[in-house]
């Protein structure tokens, strides 16, 4: 079950009168009712024909009010047991909580966020404790590390979905830069961290499949940024959220000296639509150790007919924390040769062959970590 943003209690007084209103109406409706029943042999019929036009009356007033908006205060409970159902979208939610409540809807965020700050310092340093990054990026998240903005309906339903294994430290400076960021851009977000088991050779494509499964499990995404754990933009209108086409995000990095490495570069970062992603049956599951799977990605995307979208170099500069290769992630020679059979493999591997086995899913205050055994060939 999505954990939903709190909405408010039914505070309103005229509310609370209408509700006693309705229901004295309707007690003394059957009351004459009943008066009418007993008593109708001791009756004379003048009386009778008047009780009958005082009911028909009433009945009239009831069914106008029944009929009008404001009633609706009455059946709230009923409405939030339909809430509770997941029948109604989020906006729509909202506004009949706010009809409820006799509150104005939350509007729909803007497209463009006020308050972001725009190219950002980056510093990676190594005093940096947790518990720094946990006082300064808790406040208003969920369990998880979810967030909604407070103040509008978030327009983007992010998953941020991060490949991982054995980069503590990295994570530490991820966290404490991109949250406040994505709470800048005002992202109804989720981050979770997609944890290899084991020390089998690593797979960074197959783990992004398995988050973007194990994300839809807890909420209705309908975008996925896959981000490398080491990878923090130096500029906060670079926005993580989707675009018309396959967005690449990681344009400009520090350690390529600002500029793509090769034109069709499509890694570190980069976020697919739900609707994107599955037009290209989601990343390749067969990209074991390091290169290549990330120009699988882009082979797929041309292959269906889409295009790659991206932001000028400025906007789309990172900063990679320094690192050197990691052990069971070697260079796989072989991956670049499976790069001449996209075409003929697409369609059968990707999330349609996903499998793995869930071992834990970890809620910290920061993350949702997703302890996973993608049955690593060795
Ligand atoms: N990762 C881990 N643990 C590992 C290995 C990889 O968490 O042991 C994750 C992590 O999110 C990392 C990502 O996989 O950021 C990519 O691995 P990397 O950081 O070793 O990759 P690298 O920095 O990639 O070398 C930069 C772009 C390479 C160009 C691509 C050419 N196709
Ligand atoms: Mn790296």
């Amino acid at each position: 079950m999505p954990s939903d943003q709190e909405y408010r209690k039914p505070n309103n007084k005229l509310a609370d009168w209408r509700d006693s209103c309705l229901h004295s109406s309707f007690a003394f409706y059957l009351f004459l009712f009943r008066c009418l029943i007993y008593f109708r042999a001791k009756m004379n019929r003048l009386l009778r024909i008047f009780l009958i036009v005082v009911l028909l009356a009433l009945s009239f007033m009831l069914a106008v009010w029944l009929n009008n908006d404001h009633s609706y205060t009455h059946g709230h409970r009923y409405a939030e047991l339909s809430i509770v159902a997941g029948m109604i979208p989020e906006e729509q939610k909202q506004s009949i909580i706010s009809k409820f409540n006799g509150s104005s809807p939350l509007p729909p965020c803007p497209p463009t966020p006020p308050g972001l700050e725009g190219p950002l310092r980056i510093e990676f340093e190594w005093s940096r404790s947790m518990s720094d990054v946990r006082n300064s990026s808790r406040e208003n998240l969920q369990e998880g590390g979810r967030y909604k903005p407070l103040d509008c309906i978030a327009q983007h339903k992010v998953a941020v979905i991060i490949p991982y294994r054995n980069r503590k430290d990295h994570l530490k400076h991820w966290l404490y830069y991109l949250h406040p960021i994505l709470k800048r851009q005002q992202v109804d977000y989720g981050v979770y961290v997609i944890n290899q088991h084991g020390e089998g050779t690593f797979n960074r494509a197959k783990l992004l499949n398995v988050g973007y499964v194990e994300s839809l499990k807890e909420y209705a995404y309908d975008c996925f940024v896959f981000s490398d754990v080491d990878l923090v933009p130096m500029d906060d209108r670079n926005l993580y959220r989707c675009h018309g086409e396959p967005r690449h995000m990681a344009v400009a990095m520090d350690k390529f000296g600002f500029q793509m490495p090769y034109k069709n570069y499509f890694g570190g970062v980069v976020a697919l639509s739900r609707v994107q992603y599955m037009r290209i049956n989601g990343f390749p599951n067969n990209y074991w150790g390091w290169g290549a799977e990330d120009d699988d990605m882009h082979k797929r995307i041309t292959l269906k007919g889409m295009a790659v979208s991206r932001p000028d170099s400025r906007l789309g500069m990172y900063k990679m924390v320094r690192h050197l290769r990691d052990t069971h992630n070697e260079v796989n020679p072989q991956n670049p040769g499976q790069l001449h059979n996209t075409a003929k493999t697409m369609n059968s591997d990707g999330i349609n062959s996903l499998i793995y086995s869930l071992i834990k899913i970890e809620k910290d205050e920061l993350y949702t970590m997703i302890d996973v055994d993608i049955h690593a060939p060795n």
